[in-house]
This record gives C-alpha cells, structure tokens and sequence, in this order.
C-alpha cells in the first residue's frame, strides 16, 4: 500500500514547551515506516477549553506513513510518555500532545481516535498549520 499523508498536531503548555515540540519531532522523525515531510511554524495560543490554564505552543506536522492510523496512534502516545505525559482530567495541562487531525481523508472511529479529529473545526491554528504545509506542497 502507498504511504498515507497524514497531519499531526503537537501542543505543550507545560514545562519547557519549545523543548517539549523538540522532542515530538524527534519522536515522529524517527518512526519506522514514516518520513517526516513537513513541520509548520510555532503558534502560541489561547487555551481553549475554559480551564484557567497556561497558554500553548501548537505546531503541524506532515508525515508519509506507512503506519495504520492504529499504528500511528500508539506510536504517538509512546511518543507523549517519553515527554512526561500524565493523564489527569480532561483538557488538563500537558507536556506534550500529539493529536491524528487526518490520515489521508480518511473517516474512521477507533477508541481514543476519530478521524478527521472532531476538534478540527475549533481550531484555526490547526487549520493555519495544514494550510502553511499544504502551500508548501505538503
Ligand atoms: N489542546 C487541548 C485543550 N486546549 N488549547 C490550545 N490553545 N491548544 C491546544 O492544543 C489545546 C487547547 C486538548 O488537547
Ligand atoms: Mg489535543
Ligand atoms: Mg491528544
């Protein structure tokens, strides 16, 4: 099967948050079955959500991957666990997040992964990112 294009969105808003999207690139760059085609610029952002929480750093990767979304999910929260992840109540603040926003246009509900992501619509730094890669060809 021919790789799938798919678009991964980092967030951090704890801790060294540049560090943090450091490491997430390091963890998608190195993944087998995958090249790492694209990474949009850093936004700072708002926290969305209503908790009273400190403000995101939010960048769009672009993978070729061979991986299933399946695959890809559990590659990503490995990825999540070696930047300190916990995984307190929802929407709680984060060392690093690794969110599936699309895997080749792909429909698809699994647990813990719905694609395209449902949060797409709320985001418009999701949106910039896929837009800024997508002009770049990616
Ligand atoms: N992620 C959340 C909740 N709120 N807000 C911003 N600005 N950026 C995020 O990535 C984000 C959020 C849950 O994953
Ligand atoms: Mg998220
Ligand atoms: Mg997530």
């Amino acid at each position: 099967m021919s790789p799938a294009r798919a678009y991964v969105a980092l967030g951090s808003n704890l801790g060294d948050r540049a560090a943090m999207l450091a490491l997430g690139l390091e963890g998608l760059a190195a993944l087998p079955e995958t090249v790492l085609v694209g990474v949009s610029t850093v936004e700072e952002t708002a926290p969305l959500g209503g908790l009273d929480q400190p403000w995101y750093l939010n960048q769009m990767t672009a993978l070729d991957t061979a991986l299933t979304p399946a695959l890809l999910l559990t590659a990503c929260l490995a990825i999540e666990q070696r930047a300190g992840r916990t995984r307190d109540e929802r929407w709680a603040p984060r060392t690093l997040d690794l969110d599936i926003v699309d895997y080749g246009g792909l429909e698809l509900v699994l647990p813990g992964l719905t694609l395209p992501h449902p949060g797409l619509a709320d985001r418009d730094f999701w949106r910039r990112g896929i837009d800024e890669l997508r002009n770049r060809g990616r």
